[in-house]
């Protein structure tokens, strides 16, 4: 395998910056780039030293690290430099390195793909760990580090045992019809189908559970124009994030902030106010509005009650499916407020509070004992493997597609084998490793 390079700390400025690079080239590059006084270069000994472009010109100093593999975090051999964060001291490292033909860049993911493929880690530790590195708030640190723990692969496992018991004892039926104890077995296979595909079932629900607090959620701001929606995202994030004005259709595009709402995390997106529009920006800005009720999670509705007309058609357009918190804003000014409505104001944060805890109550606090599924992907395994038990099932109905039953069952086992990585395809692989970081 080519070895690659990259950069392994974020773009920025830092105190320290690393470069590291993993492959069979890693002892060259380390010896061409990193120049120490000392005798032989020992693995996992940190050296002080020396860095140099590729003619040999000084470019920085600092530590250096070499790793023998198998014995390393990709399981090849790595060299890392941990030089002066400045983003071209790093980039010109990086440069130097890939320009003499040694290595070539990483793609994302690509340290951790080869730890995976050299056996060095799990396929679910993987995604657990892509899950850690993108945490945010603390409860998604929590989700990262208590998930797995390797009961999701047992739980797996055990499914997976039953269903392989399952689909030999089919065949055996149909090698042996005459054998009183085979016979029985197809007799009672139906039932155990159905067992195990609610149990399947139940599991894939498991993931929807976490998706929130491992992934965060989407909370949209929608009403009429001039409604006070900016004002109030500029209440909730604490700054002037959005432009505010008294003239309606202010917001055109929609603005995005992220915060962290009692270890929820949340995206709040502002809004163009929803109206007919001649205009051509503003149509586009609440064309990009629907678009965002489509994929919010949550739906804040700022109620106007000058504009009643309108904000009841805008009730209609949000979806059943779709978390509706009701506002009235702009309570100072306000002394009735309809009932139904809760009642804030961006102008003295009156209220704001409330809000925020009611988008934190709609979502019930994990319990990370009984969740196993922690991906999307592990949940479209588990919900195929499912589907096939429910073709397995009909071919049951007949003895003479017993056969078939039994190959959709060693089917919905391949699905399984795949969430626990036991079989993983290309495909799999770089869906996994095309989310995550840059020389991670
Ligand atoms: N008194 C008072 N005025 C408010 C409050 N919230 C917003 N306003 C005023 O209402 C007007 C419109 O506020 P925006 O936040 O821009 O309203 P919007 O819904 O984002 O408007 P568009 O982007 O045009 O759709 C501005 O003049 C704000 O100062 C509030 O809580 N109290
Ligand atoms: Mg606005």
């Amino acid at each position: 395998m080519e070895t690659i390079g990259a950069i392994a700390t974020p773009a920025g400025a830092g105190g320290v910056g690393i470069v590291r690079v993993s492959g069979k080239n890693a002892r060259e590059i380390f010896k061409r780039y990193f120049h120490v006084d000392n005798t032989e270069i020992q693995p996992r000994f940190a050296y002080f030293g020396k860095v140099t472009d590729r003619e040999g010109k000084d470019l920085d100093t600092g530590i250096g690290l070499f790793f023998k593999g198998p014995g390393s975090y990709t399981g090849e051999d790595i060299a890392e430099f941990q030089i002066h964060g400045a983003p071209i001291v790093l980039k010109k490292l990086l440069e130097n390195i890939l320009q003499s033909g040694l290595a070539r860049l990483a793609e994302p993911g690509e340290f951790t793909r080869r730890a995976f493929l050299n056996g060095k880690i799990g396929l679910t530790e993987t995604e657990r760990l892509n899950l850690l590195l993108q945490a945010e708030t603390d409860l998604q640190l929590r989700v990262a580090r208590e998930l797995t723990k390797g009961k999701m692969a047992e739980k797996i496992k055990g499914i997976r045992g039953r269903l392989l018991a399952l689909s030999s004892q089919l065949e055996a039926s149909i090698e042996y019809p005459e054998d009183d104890e085979t016979s029985n077995a197809l007799d009672s296979a139906q039932e155990n189908v159905i067992l195990l595909a609610e149990e399947m079932k139940t599991l894939a629900l498991t993931y929807d559970r976490v998706i929130h607090w491992a992934e965060g959620v989407r909370v949209v701001i929608v009403g009429a124009p001039n409604a006070g929606k900016s004002s109030l995202l500029n209440a909730i994030v604490g700054y002037q994030r959005a432009i505010v004005t008294a003239v309606p259709g202010t917001t055109r595009d929609t603005v995005e902030v992220t915060a962290d709402i009692q270890g929820l995390r949340c995206t709040f997106v502002d809004t163009a106010g929803l109206r007919e529009s001649v205009d051509e920006v503003e149509t586009a800005g609440i064309s990009r509005a629907k678009d965002q009720i489509e994929l919010a999670d949550v739906v804040i509705l700022v109620w106007d009650l000058e504009k009643i007309m309108e904000s009841r058609k805008i009730e209609k357009e949000i979806g059943n499916g779709t978390l509706l918190i009701k506002v009235q804003s702009k309570a100072d000014l306000i002394d009735k407020i309809p009932l139904g409505l809760l009642h804030v104001s961006a102008k003295t944060g009156y209220g704001v509070e409330r809000l925020l805890n009611k988008i934190r109550a709609l979502f019930d606090d994990v319990d990370l004992d009984h969740v196993f599924l922690f991906t999307e992907r592990q949940k479209k395994a588990v919900e195929a493997a499912s589907m096939e038990l429910v073709t397995a099932l009909s071919f049951l109905k007949d003895d003479r597609t017993v056969e078939m039953a039994a190959a959709h069952l060693g089917l919905a086992g391949r699905y399984l084998e795949t969430v626990i990585g036991i079989v993983t395809t290309d495909e799999i692989l770089d869906g996994i490793f095309s989310n995550f970081c840059l020389g991670k």
